[in-house]
């Protein structure tokens, strides 16, 4: 089954969003399978956004990202990656549609509240950067009968 990476990030834990998002991914019925609440170091920052290194935004998003706790998860289910990237709605909340997380709850490219796993492989690399296998749990819901065909 697909997994992806979903993170809370300072600003949704500050405003007290955490709940909200949770419900969400859960109200679809994609499965919560880890969890954790961390303050992220620089260190960690910059190899979760090694790719924008030398980006204009890149400092302000280590000190923003770093600046408070963030809620790391571990998602699955059918087509999840695009699944959650389709329930955040655009990068920049300005762009998001309404009914979208960002689109809801964001008005801000910096301060956007959440971040999901853009592909496969990334869900992958960043999983693997917050949790160790054995924090990822197998476990039966009763709901899967009624979400998906066996
Ligand atoms: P994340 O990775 O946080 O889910 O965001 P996205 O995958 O949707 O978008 P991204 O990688 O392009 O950007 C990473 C992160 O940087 C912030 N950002 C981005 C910013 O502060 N200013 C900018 O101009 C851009 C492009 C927002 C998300």
């Amino acid at each position: 089954m697909e997994r992806t990476f979903v993170m809370v990030k300072p600003d949704g834990v500050m405003r007290q969003l955490t709940g909200e998002i949770i419900a969400g991914l859960e109200r679809k019925g994609f499965k919560l399978v880890a969890m954790k609440m961390l303050k992220m170091d620089t260190a960690l920052a910059e190899r979760h956004y090694a790719e924008h290194m030398g980006k204009a935004f890149f400092p302000g998003l280590v000190e923003f990202i770093t600046s408070g706790p963030v809620v790391a998860m571990v998602w699955e289910g059918p087509n999840v990656v695009k699944g959650v990237r389709d329930l955040m709605g655009a990068t920049n909340p300005a762009e998001a549609l309404p009914g979208t997380i960002r689109g809801n709850l964001a008005v801000t490219i910096s301060r956007n509240v959440i971040h999901g796993s853009d592909s496969v492989e990334s869900a992958e690399r960043e999983i693997a950067l917050y949790f160790k296998p054995e924090e990822i749990l197998v476990y039966d819901r009763p709901a899967d009968a009624w979400l998906m065909e066996k």
